[in-house]
């Protein structure tokens, strides 16, 4: 089926120019088997629909990159965290590779990979958007967990659960540690940042949000309000003059949907939900960047192949798919 792309994006060169970034990696927390996503993305046909159902005009290296090469020989944890040295590397690394596109007026799409990634996907577009149009970028972040734990709030030490400490500033790293790479120009402010789905956040994360002002929408919200007021509310705060960064976590939706991922959740966002989500995005004409993280494929024999499934329905409707 044809579903030539009507909405005309407002911080694109053009509404066909697309840079798709494969990320194999996995190093922002402790279960193998994400960093093969891409790969079962890509062999699920999502490049060929990109072309060929939706039109796009297609930039791709035809490479997952796993990064060998920037792995340290010893990576001990610094601050609590695990892999500080490799998540530094590949997401530096990441940041420059999405920010290549970015510049050129591109959508960026980069698969994941673990959450870890956004710290290197969001940069390069907010640095992108800086330059390109002296604008601050807005980041929808759909997830079952609000990944805002700074090194001393996580339990973990896994950096997955962090990304958004880091961009947003709240967890800062000295110029010579792991993450004092990232500029000013390269963050987001915390009041332009949306949480949507949220139901399983931690003690720690829940002040940050309180004490920040940040906007979430909660499963809770969801139940109360509809997912229709939910996004009318969330696009609301966001406003219809700023570029969106829309970085969705496949753990948001339910495990019945999605039940290959390292941290299901259950009492999640239906299939249609999630796809709703990524629709309104998009009919704002202000997506300029989607990443889609955390499909383990190796996680659930059974549930795999229904769990790519749901991430390339969901970056579909980023798409303008109908
Ligand atoms: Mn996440």
């Amino acid at each position: 089926m044809d579903a030539p792309i009507t909405i005309q994006p407002k911080f694109l060169s053009n509404k066909t120019e697309l840079g798709l970034v494969a990320v194999g990696f996995s190093g922002g927390q402790c279960k193998p088997g994400v960093d093969a996503a891409p790969m079962a993305l890509i062999e699920s046909g999502l490049v060929e629909q990109l072309k060929d159902d939706l039109k796009y005009d297609v930039h791709y290296d035809g490479q997952v990159h796993a990064y060998g090469d920037l792995m340290p020989k010893t990576d001990p944890d610094y601050r609590g965290m695990k892999n500080p040295k490799a998540v530094c590397a590949v997401t530096k690394q990441l940041s420059n590779q999405v920010y290549e596109h970015a510049k050129k007026g591109r959508f960026v799409l980069t698969l994941g990979g673990d959450h870890s990634i956004a710290i290197g996907t969001i940069s390069g577009t907010a640095k992108a958007m800086h330059e390109r149009l002296d604008r601050d970028m807005a980041v929808i972040w759909v997830d079952a967990h609000a990944d805002i734990n700074t090194p001393e709030t996580s339990d973990s030490g896994n950096i997955h659960g962090m990304p958004v400490a880091f961009l947003t500033g709240l967890a800062n790293d000295k110029p010579d540690a792991p993450f004092g790479w990232l500029n000013d120009d390269q963050r987001i402010s915390p009041k332009k940042l949306v949480y949507i789905g949220l139901r399983d956040v931690d003690r720690g994360e829940k002040k940050i949000l309180r004490d920040n002002g940040i906007k979430a929408f909660s499963m809770h919200d969801i139940d109360r309000y509809g997912i229709g007021k939910v996004m009318d509310m969330a696009l609301g705060w966001i406003g219809s003059d700023t570029p969106i960064h829309l970085s969705f976590d496949i753990d948001a939706l339910d495990p019945m949907w999605a039940p290959s991922t390292g941290t299901a959740v259950r009492g999640g966002l239906t299939l249609r939900e999630g796809d709703f989500i990524a629709e309104c995005v998009h009919e704002t004409g202000s997506l300029v960047a989607l990443d889609l993280v955390e499909v383990n494929p190796s996680l659930e024999e059974q549930g795999a192949a229904e769990t790519v499934r749901a991430g390339v329905s969901i970056v579909r409707s980023s798409l303008g798919d109908t």
